[in-house]
């Protein structure tokens, strides 16, 4: 069999699952009844956003020009750099990779460092332009950027539309003549090896691996065992993606395909572990780094009843999204919960929705944070990750808080302004490179803690939208920060707790307080709301209480019966003011955390 295995990484919207369309309509792989725009985003949360969260690996076949059938198996990636993970180990599974550049857009952030992993995984790369059909395209120019990026040959750059197909057959002829065919490591072996790169759950089938075969042959009932998990089982079904699942009798050395396991409790398959025969196993694959969580925020359930359900549905959302991580922890006012680390702001937006609408969970998520190193009085350190147990003023020496290296390529002409914002954000210019053709690339140092304040969106309007971000964590240094607790009706709220820079606990505190005071519903009671840092009031106001006459539905003249209805009213009143339960909606809450 004639095997190429490759991935598409580019920046963001740079046009990849556009032209994995193409791919599979050159290919016949998807027949035109069936074909929609980048129709390898299956999810309905990628289809509502237009945007890739998942890899998905796809299987084609190919005649080529000089009459030999080819098996391609391409993985489409994300773009979007919380979703990083999918792509690194998106390139372990393949021998080469398209480094998609729009040549709308030139070479963007993204670019950068999915080029990076690429490097780092000794893959074969072709740079390709795309998008060539559209009157924005700057063809020449990007590729002068693509050489100064990768210092290939003009000629080796490939231009496609993955809106008109144009370039797509040639592309594929490339394909096959660049990308390395395959080559399994213990030939001839009567053992077979294969390498977890992702998985996924179903409640009939269990866990079904996503594998690419290193060595041997797997078929259907092999006795195979993970080797890190060190855990045996028979193989139920095997098949490949077509991209729908398409079961098959045997994948070979090579291949890319799924494994059905059976396998239905949680922590056993991990990615990156190496599945072998269990007769005669074959030494472990290297395996993945485990991916470096950025934000962490603990999610309670609404009730605690619901806990167990929670459970469940984290251990399942992990089993098709194994940058999840996820802990038990406690707080006194919300109970028992978890503390969830997460690779950023969409990577967590996208896995509370995902719990809402796959399982069913009605959450409390506490504000994101980030994790503080604190030293404590007596000299034990402890790691921080929710403000929530960020211990009282007082009680600690000093504190270290996580830095990011940024990268910002943008306009020349932006410049000054993205100077004032990194200001604005701590952040220092370490490097400036000049790509030529009006393009700078900055690289600023800047606390972690500062990316979660809006700055994609700061830097998006300081340019018009004309510059591109990526980051990657860098070392931990000394913070001047101070947790901030926001009470209402005289109850501290603990999801709302923060921790702040200190020389801006007082301009936190009255915005937090000012957004609560207008999204929380009157109640029947004067509700107090208090922002707290160190002891102090930093900023209070109230909500004046709603008059509710419970009287007004009854007519007539029952005095006695309205008297004890007011009665009532007014000891539930008294209770209200005395316990402060105020309900706050789960909107309000994502509301109040988003500011
Ligand atoms: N004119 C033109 N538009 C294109 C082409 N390829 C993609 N687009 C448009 O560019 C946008 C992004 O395309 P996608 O294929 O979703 O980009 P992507 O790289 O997969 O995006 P992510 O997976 O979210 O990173 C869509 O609006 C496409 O219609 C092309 O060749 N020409
Ligand atoms: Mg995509």
């Amino acid at each position: 069999m004639n095997i190429r295995n490759f991935s598409i990484i580019a920046h963001i919207d740079h046009g990849k699952s556009t032209l994995a369309d193409r791919l599979l309509e050159v290919t016949s792989t998807v027949d035109k009844r069936h074909m929609k725009e980048q129709v390898l985003d299956s999810m309905e949360l990628e289809r509502e956003r237009g945007i890739t969260i998942k890899m998905t690996p796809v299987r084609m076949n190919y005649k080529s020009e000089d009459g030999k059938d080819y098996v391609l198996n391409l993985i489409d990636t994300p773009g979007h750099i919380d979703f990083s993970y999918e792509v690194s180990r998106s390139l372990r599974a393949v021998e080469g990779t398209l480094l998609l550049v729009d040549s709308t857009q030139g070479v963007q952030a993204q670019t950068l460092t999915t080029l990076e992993m690429a490097r780092d995984s000794h893959l074969k790369i072709i740079p390709v332009i795309t998008k060539i059909d559209s009157p924005l395209s700057c063809a020449e120019e990007v590729k002068e950027e693509i050489i100064k990026l990768i210092g290939c040959q003009k000629d080796e750059i490939l231009s496609v539309s993955g809106k008109t197909g144009e370039g797509v057959k040639e592309l594929i002829e490339e394909i096959i003549k660049r990308v390395p065919a395959p080559m399994a490591e213990f030939k001839n072996s009567t053992s077979s090896r294969s390498l977890i790169f992702d998985f996924e759950y179903s409640n009939h089938q269990g866990v079904i691996l996503y594998v690419r075969c290193l060595d041997g042959k797997i078929n259907k009932g092999d006795d195979l065992l993970f080797v890190q998990a060190n855990h045996r089982f028979i193989i139920r079904e095997i098949g490949t993606f077509s991209p729908e699942k398409r079961e098959t009798k045997t994948l070979e050395a090579g291949e890319i395909g799924y494994i059905v396991t059976g396998i239905k409790e949680p922590g056993i398959a991990r990615v990156g572990d190496t599945v072998t025969t269990f007769a005669r196993p074959l030494p472990a694959f290297p395996g993945y780094s485990e991916p470096v969580p950025l934000v962490f925020a603990a999610i309670y359930p609404e009730t605690q009843d619901e806990f167990d359900d929670l459970r469940s549905a984290l251990s399942k959302l992990k089993l098709s999204d194994s940058s999840l991580t996820f802990e038990e922890e406690s707080s006194g006012a919300l109970g028992r919960g978890f503390r969830c680390g997460f690779l950023g702001m969409l990577h967590l937006e996208i896995v509370t929705e995902r719990l809402r609408r796959e399982f069913d969970q009605e959450l409390v998520i506490t504000s994101p944070s980030i994790t503080y190193e604190v030293t404590l009085k007596g000299g034990e350190i402890e790691m921080v990750y929710t403000p929530i147990h960020f211990p009282d003023h007082g009680q600690y020496v000093s504190v270290r808080e996580p830095w990011i290296s940024l990268t910002i390529i943008t306009p020349h002409t932006y410049v000054s302004n993205l100077m004032q914002l990194m200001h604005v954000h701590e952040g220092t210019v370490a490097d400036m490179r000049d790509w030529g053709h009006d393009r700078v690339e900055m690289i600023i140092d800047m606390p972690l803690r500062e990316l979660m304040r809006n700055l994609f969106d700061e830097v998006k309007s300081a340019t018009s939208g004309y510059a591109s971000i990526s980051y990657k964590p860098g070392i931990m240094k000394k913070a001047e920060v101070t947790r901030l607790d926001i009470w209402i009706a005289e109850e501290r709220v603990a999801a709302f707790s923060r921790v702040v820079p200190e020389y801006r606990a007082h301009e936190e505190g009255d915005q937090v307080v000012e957004k609560l005071e207008k999204v929380l519903p009157r109640e029947l009671f004067r509700v107090k709301i208090q922002a707290y840092v160190k002891g102090r009031i930093v900023a209070s106001r109230s909500i004046a209480p709603m008059k509710k006459d419970v009287t007004g539905y009854m007519y007539g003249g029952d005095i006695t019966r309205k008297m004890k209805l007011r009665e009532k009213q007014k000891r539930g009143k008294d209770r209200m003011q005395r316990e402060g339960k105020v309900n706050i909606s789960h909107d309000t809450f994502l509301d109040v955390m988003k500011s």
